[in-house]
């Protein structure tokens, strides 16, 4: 199931892809402003596994996989506009960031579907300093699964001191032997299991080897996972990294639970980390999450070039706080939500479009997950919760089923207080909140912004399976 070495083979063509998509649609002339970034989804192809493979055919923001590196001042206002040259309808949800609900990207919900040959224009103040990411929130598991996502930073105006920092964008495909994406669609053993794993893992869009760092630098590491369904489980030989931030938010800085750093689907971290190695030394980095398929994700190589420095950085690795509001939790309201559903779980029935239905029978149309008995099915679903605006809430998530879920709340961040009874040590913040199967996890919210926000599994095909809400604050 991992970094499967593809033997080369004869290339095939994946029929739905191709430049003659692109080519069918012609594009009206807009008048655009200096200021607005362009972004156009299209069909591409890029060399994803290495030369001795073919290029692999994708969809990409401006033909790049992973897409364009946007970077802005902490309250600068970003604008995009989206330009649609894919075969199907699409939209950008900008994940983690707080803005106005008709932002946010969900077709149907806060925005129009953007059709084929059409665009959208995004424009928000970006109130939160960060890592974040883009990507579609229409065709969810196929579109980003392509490779749609990209990433947006937002610079604290005080970073803390490092010598150099990297942003790793991890992926994980579903790659046939001819290097090409294997087909989506109708696979409900994905849906109902740990979602469309895939054989190919990929940093910053090409197959990891090696990592050249220098002795005595200190680095701040941005980590984006932005894969369907793959949770990373970082171990980093040899070294000790400082988590600063999870999900762009800031923390009181730590080492990670028994030193693995843990990224769900659609999950952030910042890193810092002190090379204190012996120049030319060479450590591993593995990847331990799912236990009997360890694998080393790349090699950690010293150059030969003499130390840094001898003695590490005194200055501080804390990230200077965000204006998130804090949960008042003696006013606070209770919210529970119960995540059921998949292969070897104990829901027996669940609500789909106002009907009771058996789990044999909402598998047949292709639903297998619930959130509080209710399956998701479109934008006519009530509520999950009815939120009063500036409120604050207490919201416990039980996970009764035997699979991960990085659960995700639109336009807002999660404080984690603890999970299983331990209160949490720090406290983070998360917008993408793993909780693991069996597990009950105590967070609180404010319900800050107005309007229809989704709150869903960011294992894509869970999502597409039904594991989706929407939270309403008014
Ligand atoms: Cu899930």
């Amino acid at each position: 199931m991992h970094l499967t070495r593809l033997p080369l083979s004869r290339r095939q063509t994946l029929g739905l892809l191709g430049g003659s998509a692109a080519a069918l649609l012609p594009l009206p002339a807009w008048a655009e402003s200096a200021a607005v970034r362009r972004l156009t989804a299209a069909p591409g192809a890029v060399q994803l596994v290495g030369r001795r493979y073919p290029a692999t055919e994708v969809w990409a923001y401006d033909g790049q996989v992973p897409g364009p590196i946007l970077r802005l001042p902490q309250g600068d206002r970003l604008e995009v506009d989206l330009v649609n040259r894919l075969p199907e309808d699409t939209t950008i949800h900008w994940h983690g960031l707080r803005l106005p609900n008709a932002m946010d990207g969900v077709p149907g919900i806060t925005q129009p579907p953007v059709a084929p040959a059409e665009r959208f224009h995004y424009a928000f103040d970006l109130k939160d300093a960060g890592t974040f990411w883009y990507h579609p929130h229409a065709n969810s598991s196929e579109q980003v699964g392509r490779g749609l996502a990209g990433v947006l930073i937002v610079e604290e105006p005080e970073p803390p001191q490092v010598d150099r920092e990297e942003l790793w964008v991890l992926d994980d495909w579903r790659l046939g032997e001819d290097a090409q994406v294997l087909p989506f669609g109708g696979n409900l053993h994905d849906a109902a299991h740990a979602g469309r794993i895939g054989n190919t893992v990929t940093l910053n869009g090409a197959i990891p080897a090696s990592w050249p760092v220098r002795s005595g630098e200190r680095v701040r590491l941005r980590l984006v996972n932005v894969a369907n369904a793959r949770t990373f489980g970082l171990r980093f030989e040899g070294h000790a990294p400082q988590i600063v931030a999870t999900d762009g938010q800031p923390c009181t800085p730590h080492a990670p639970a028994d030193g693995v750093v843990t990224l769900g689907a659609g999950g952030r971290c910042d890193l810092i980390l002190d090379m204190g190695g012996d120049p030319g030394a060479r450590f591993r980095l593995l990847d331990e999450h799912y236990a009997r398929f360890a694998y080393e994700l790349l090699e950690i190589a010293y150059t030969e070039a003499a130390p840094l420095r001898t003695n590490p950085l005194d200055a501080s690795v804390a990230l200077p706080a965000n204006p998130l509001p804090q949960p008042e939790l003696a006013a606070a309201g209770g919210l529970e939500v119960v995540l059921a559903g998949g292969a070897m779980g104990g829901l027996a029935a669940a609500t789909l479009a106002g009907e009771r239905l058996s789990l044999r029978e909402l598998a047949r149309r292709g639903k297998v997950w619930a959130l509080n008995g209710q399956v998701h099915a479109g934008h006519d679903d009530p509520p999950l919760f009815r939120l009063d605006r500036g409120r604050s809430y207490r919201l416990r998530i039980a996970n009764d089923s035997s699979f991960e879920h990085p659960m995700h709340l639109h336009g807002h961040h999660l404080k984690l207080l603890g999970r299983d009874g331990r209160p949490a040590a720090p406290e983070t913040w998360h917008d993408t909140l793993m909780v693991a199967p069996g597990e009950t996890v105590e967070t609180a919210l404010v319900a800050e912004a107005p309007g229809r926000w989704m709150f869903h599994c960011h294992v894509l095909e869970h999502q597409l399976a039904g594991m989706m809400a929407t939270i309403e604050i008014a």
